[in-house]
């Protein structure tokens, strides 16, 4: 019967790709039967407590070998017959206790694995139980991958701090839903205000973490919520540690600084008033009660509304060290986060100096040799807010004393929110390559976290991942690869973003070159594809920043307090970042930095607008204007998007079916998504510039018919605000929500066989109906339900969020057909038609 069981769950692992197991489906390996001998045939764990990671490294390896391989291996608690090829895991501490010889092992510090394979008999030690744990799952991970050879090495992490932030609400509803900015689903943590029940996806995130190095999760969302203090959720978040500490994950909390008033009942929450202090050491010693391996705290304090010391005149490292204190006597940490602007106040029409990227300096100025020893300034790569392309923030170059993290976003949210793919480690590894210069000293980001450029015990790195409940965790297959690389970067900032792609495609997707190569090329191009087609030459991704930050709409980042300006008009374009005329941003960074930023010549092209107020004309190094750059780019970037659906579909029978059509519906949703994005950009720089495109292309679509062109009947048309977001500014929607609306013409295309693409709005408060029918034949028929297929941001309009396309390939059209398209409102939805496109073989507009 337990056979059955068993044999029923491999299978089940085998079968059901709905990407809960992601990386580690442990699926058959080709050939693996004649890897049989090379495999241990008995584990040994040293030390093992059930619960803890040592424990847990023998059921993984007990269960990835016998599904990898079909070899079931006996598990022991001590040593086994010198002949029986054997894995022995624990740490460093019980192997020496058992006699084994640790004399010439290599140097570990905390985290850290020594692992040995020699045939079928393998050591793996680690510092502590979870770097054995690590060492395991790196050991599985070479399995995975089909490397059976000896290998002996030492592997240690480049950071003590590797963390995984969740930005999840208790609740779900308000403005962000249950994760705010996440696109995989509902809180995996929080349901109604308190900890779930059911736990068992904490646990299944807490064994992929693991997997990839990472040591504590923030559970909860910075925008934090005082009642996450609540004894009962207390209690509940000591379930959560529980099911994470099995697998050596630690919990970290997001903090309201006005707890003490809000749920304390306390009439201040001055960080220096000493009943503010005692209450938080209350909090802080009963949290250890319940969780004594806790990580620490997270807080986001005066930034976005979230109140922090300054309300009392108080520092921010006021702030901080409050925290710290309370966290000293039980070893934990706070991240205490840079993110820290007025957005009520920035004015770019009165002040053209004023400026949002300047502000973490400026808050944090002197304030370095002020913070505890157990504070992490945890700061964003860039200055702004998770950008296509920033420059690293220069708050790095300014903390010394003080440890620093650096704060990356795994979770899409100004690149596609995982509607598109965009594979961020290569930007990562950009930003953690930076040479900051500082003193005129080699000064890598990535060494300035790991504490070697400025001697810091602590620092390192913030993901932000925000997975949801859905099997996908992310939303989307291909996104994982983005959390994959961020636990191997975090380990590893000298590894390549390419290599660490191909190990996740083998354990994600199989062996199959072909299906390696496919999606490592896609991935690789689609950062910069996606840079290429929403914002180029450092003006950061043009998206609706008050809206959704996900579809575009230029206009949206100017004119407000966010200060996320471009300064377009009609003639000129960029940010004035110089010291010489603008906001004297450039002059926060080092020397060397700053006059290569300072200058125009020898700013790179690719952070010219970050740096620079220039004209359209203004000629950059590549001899192209930046307007014909904006145009060629998105041109450009549009048509890699394009080409990954072919791509994808050459994997059609070598991708289980799930996931390949999981994938194929996004990729064929980023390709339609992709020109809305390039007509909008390039429609509206036109439209300010008045410039022509050299190539002919912008506001030029020879195959498109425009629907307010059409004959209607029960539609009317709709002029779209941003005008930008629709093919001639106009759309059309039915005249009101309960008449069915028709849009006829008559075509005047050659007779042939066309791919026939029609632009329309899905927008998230109904569900119509379109149907497309040639001389009365039925074509196609869909629905607008985007809102369930995508987990991106819902929106209520018709924008350039709701812009969607849909191609039916290869119709054949007569001379004189007529087209009609009939559109069924539904709930608020008035079937919008933006356009259709009669498309030649090999053409896409
Ligand atoms: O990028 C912005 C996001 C907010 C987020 C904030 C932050 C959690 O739009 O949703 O709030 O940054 O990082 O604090």
């Amino acid at each position: 019967m337990r056979g059955s069981l068993l044999l029923a769950s491999l299978i089940g692992l085998a079968v059901a790709e709905d990407g809960l197991a992601a990386w580690l489906r442990y699926a058959r390996i080709p050939g693996g039967k004649c890897h049989r001998k090379k495999l241990p045939s008995a584990i040994v764990t040293l030390n093992a407590t059930e619960g803890l990671p040592v424990y847990t490294a023998g059921q993984e390896l007990a269960e990835g070998i016998s599904s990898m391989f079909g070899k079931k291996l006996t598990l022991e608690e001590s040593g086994t017959d010198a002949d029986v090829p054997t894995v022995t895991v624990g740490t460093v501490g019980a192997y020496s206790e058992s006699g084994g010889d640790v004399e010439d092992l290599p140097e570990l510090i905390e985290d850290g694995y020594y692992l040995h394979i020699s045939g079928g008999d393998v050591l793996i030690l680690g510092q502590n139980e979870r770097g054995a744990l690590y060492g395991t799952f790196q050991y599985l991970a070479r399995l995975a991958q089909g490397k059976v050879s000896d290998e002996s090495f030492a592997s240690n992490p480049d950071a003590p701090v590797r963390w995984v932030n969740q930005w999840d609400n208790l609740r779900d509803g308000g403005t962000h839903g249950s994760v705010e900015r996440g696109y995989g689903g509902d809180s995996i943590f929080f349901w109604d205000g308190k900890i779930r029940d059911d736990l068992t996806r904490a646990g299944q995130y807490a064994r992929l973490l693991a997997s990839i190095g990472i040591n504590a999760v923030v559970v909860n969302n910075v925008n934090a919520n005082e009642t996450i203090l609540t004894e009962e959720n207390m209690d509940g978040l000591a379930r959560i540690a529980d099911e994470f500490r099995p697998y050596g994950i630690q919990l970290g909390l997001s903090l309201n600084f006005a707890s003490p008033q809000t749920l304390g009942g306390l009439d201040s929450f001055d960080p220096l008033d000493e009943t503010v202090i005692e209450w938080w050491q209350g909090i802080t010693d009963s949290l250890y009660e319940r969780i004594p391996d806790m990580a620490g705290y997270l807080v986001k304090a005066n930034s976005e509304g979230q109140p922090g010391p300054l309300t009392y005149n108080r520092t921010l490292a006021d702030g901080a060290n409050l925290f710290a204190r309370t966290l000293q006597p039980h070893g934990g940490i706070i991240m205490f986060r840079a993110f820290v602007y007025d957005h009520t106040s920035l004015n770019q029409d009165l002040d053209w100096k004023a400026d949002r990227a300047n502000a973490a300096v400026q808050f944090f100025d002197g304030l370095d040799p002020q913070f505890e020893d157990n504070v992490v300034i945890q700061i964003k790569y860039g200055p702004i807010d998770f950008q296509v392309r920033e420059p690293v923030s220069p708050l790095f170059a300014h903390m010394r004393e003080t440890g620093s993290a650096i704060e990356l976003q795994i979770t899409q949210e100004y690149l596609g929110q995982q509607a598109h793919l965009v594979y961020l480690a290569p930007m990562w590894k950009e930003l953690l390559d930076f040479d900051l210069r500082v003193d005129g000293e080699d000064s890598a980001v990535s060494d300035i976290i790991s504490g070697k450029r400025f001697n810091n015990k602590l620092g390192g790195y913030a993901g932000v991942a925000n997975v949801g409940h859905n099997t996908t965790w992310l939303g989307s297959h291909l996104a994982m690869s983005n959390l994959y690389a961020y636990g191997k970067l975090a380990w590893d900032p000298s590894s390549e973003p390419v290599d660490i792609l191909e190990e996740w495609i083998k354990m994600t997707f199989g062996h199959e070159q072909e299906v390696i190569d496919v999606i490592t090329e896609m991935s690789m191009e689609s950062w910069p594809a996606y840079e290429n087609y929403t914002g180029n030459l450092g003006i950061q991704t043009l998206t609706d920043i008050l809206l959704g930050h996900y579809g575009p709409n230029p206009a949206s980042q100017d004119g407000n307090p966010w200060g996320q300006w471009t300064r377009a008009d009609g003639d000129t374009i960029g940010m004035d970042r110089t010291v010489l005329n603008g906001t004297g941003n450039a002059g926060q960074y080092p020397e060397e930095v700053f006059e290569m930023y300072e200058n125009i010549e020898t700013t790179p092209d690719n952070l010219l607008l970050w740096f620079h107020h220039v004209p359209y004309t203004q000629v950059l190094k590549s001899g192209k204007t930046v307007i014909q750059h904006f145009y060629d780019a998105h041109y450009a970037g549009s048509a890699v998007a394009q080409s990954f659906v072919p791509r994808w579909e050459s994997l059609k029978t070598k991708i289980d079916a799930e996931r390949y059509e999981h994938v194929l519906f996004r990729l064929v949703y980023q390709a339609g998504h992709s020109l809305v994005w390039r007509d909008s950009i390039n429609n509206f720089y036109f439209n300010k510039s008045g410039i022509l495109d050299e190539a002919g292309r912008v506001g030029n679509h020879p195959h498109r018919i425009e629907a307010e062109d059409m004959e209607l009947d029960g539609y009317r048309t709709y002029l779209v605000s941003p005008f930008e977001a629709a093919s001639g500014s106009l759309c059309i929607v039915t005249a009101d929500n309960s008449t069915q609306g028709t849009a006829s013409t008559k075509l005047d295309v050659e007779a042939g066989t066309y791919n026939v693409a029609v632009n329309y709005y899905d927008q998230a408060i109904g569900n119509s109906t379109w149907e497309l029918y040639l001389d009365e034949e039925l074509v196609g028929k869909w629905h607008g339900d985007l809102e369930y297929e995508l987990g991106r941001a819902p929106s209520p309009y018709i924008d350039g969020h709701t812009a969607a396309r849909i191609t039916f390939k290869g119709v054949q059209v007569e001379s004189g057909s007529i087209l009609r398209i009939v559109g069924t409102p539904d709930g608020e939805e008035p079937a919008p038609v933006d356009y259709i496109s009669i498309l030649p073989e090999d053409v896409i507009d």
